[in-house]
């Protein structure tokens, strides 16, 4: 059993960030790391009276994030990232095919394929199932230093358990892999006919009946806004954003691999490495989120800067986050405590009387069983565009 597998509720120890158990076990130690940066954590993420934006010099002047518009992919300006939620009017949005407008009187779910029972729900039905909710952060499986990392956020998911609903339907010993279908639909070119597709993507079993695994019609305390696939979506806590399937129509239970487009031809990173003694170019499907850090903010407030930033991974619990200036050594940045297992997790990191001139900052993160993120040069050969997850270096001149 993976420890993802694990059954976790919010509150459970499991589910928190290591340092906020660390702080918790100790009493004590949650005041003293709010009170080094002199305030709590949250409110140094809002930007005080006192407080402005250092440019990065690796940045634009211009960037701005565009506004959300109808079929439109949304990124936000990582540099104004202030709260732990991500406002849903923020919150990125990535579709491949139409955004479907489907009302909670219309909408059916069904559960067919390798089951005793194939299920039809509504959303009545749906929500009057046992109320699950959990913090889950996520990036689209593209995003990339391109957008300064926009193609993220995190949320309060509320819905039910997937698990819950396959073991109502009774997979059968053969229903080895389970595919959700979105709503929406587009035209695929495969190998010269044109066919129309909906939107689906797919997990092995075992992931499927994870714990965390949920069917969200809320997020942060609000219905499921139609851009994030109402009235109802897929949410894997860890995964990478393409796993979480909007506008949900059908879940199929079958006896083998589903290869459509965003399993088996995109979302499909090539890398070069060792498997079993032998270096090969291997195919994989985007999945669970790699480890990951990025430095988002710098903040000046009269001779003092703040750093901020966040991490992303797939919920294996954190060792510490880092940040470097100028290739100095390797320095604790603060995570906020109210990080939980599949949250992002943003950071600060305090620096006083920088001199003026250039600077190169980057972070890094290291989770318990040691795993290091991987610089610029460590990464495997990766000629697709999936799964960014180096460290992250930028620049800001000090006036
Ligand atoms: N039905 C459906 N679900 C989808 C997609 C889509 O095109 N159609 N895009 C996926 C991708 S690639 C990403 S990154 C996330 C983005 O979710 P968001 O728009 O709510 O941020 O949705 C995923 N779920
Ligand atoms: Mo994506």
């Amino acid at each position: 059993m993976s420890q993802n597998d694990k059954p976790v509720s919010e509150t459970s120890p499991e589910s928190m960030s290591l340092d906020r158990r660390k702080a918790l076990k100790s009493g004590v130690a949650l005041s003293a790391m709010a009170a080094a940066g002199g305030m709590p954590f949250w409110s140094r993420l809002a930007l005080g009276a006192e407080e402005e934006l250092v440019p990065f010099s690796d940045m634009p002047e211009g960037f701005v994030a565009p506004p959300v518009q109808p079929g439109a992919i949304h990124y936000l300006d990582t540099r104004g990232i202030n709260t732990f939620y991500t406002p849903n009017d923020d919150f990125y949005i990535i579709q491949h095919y139409n955004q479907p407008e489907i009302s909670e009187a219309a909408f059916r779910l069904r559960v067919t394929g390798l089951v005793n029972r194939e299920i039809t729900l509504t959303m009545a039905d749906i929500k009057a199932r046992p109320k699950m909710e959990i913090d889950a952060g996520f990036e689209c499986g593209g995003n990339s230093e391109r957008l300064y990392q926009g193609l993220i956020g995190n949320a309060r998911w509320g819905g039910c358990s997937l698990r819950d609903l396959l073991m109502e339907a009774g997979v059968q010993p053969e229903g080895i892999e389970v595919v959700f279908y979105g709503n929406d639909m587009g035209t695929e070119k495969i190998r010269d006919i044109d066919v129309e597709q909906s939107f689906g993507r797919s997990m092995h079993i075992s992931d499927a009946m994870g714990a965390d695994v949920m069917l969200a019609y809320e997020m942060n305390g609000e219905p499921l806004p139609l851009y994030h696939g109402a009235p109802l979506r897929l949410v894997v806590p860890g995964w990478y954003g393409v796993a979480n399937v909007k506008w949900l129509g059908q879940i199929h239970v079958q006896d083998r691999r589903y290869m459509g487009r965003f399993m088996g031809r995109d979302y499909v990173t090539l890398s070069r490495r060792e498997i079993g003694g032998e270096m090969r170019w291997e195919e994989r499907s985007v999945t669970k989120i790699r480890l990951k850090s990025s430095i988002v903010r710098v903040t000046r407030n009269g001779n003092n800067h703040t750093i901020m930033g966040f991490v992303l991974n797939d919920g294996t619990p954190l060792r510490a986050v880092e940040v470097s200036i100028d290739g100095g050594p390797w320095q604790a940045a603060e995570i906020d405590p109210q990080s939980t297992r599949y949250s992002w997790k943003l950071f600060t990191w305090n620096w006083a009387n920088a001199s003026p001139g250039e600077h190169t900052l980057v972070s890094r993160v290291i989770d318990v069983n040691g795993q290091v993120q991987a610089t610029p040069d460590e990464m495997p050969e990766k000629p697709t565009r999936w799964e960014n997850y180096a460290q992250f270096p930028r620049t800001i001149v000090i006036a």
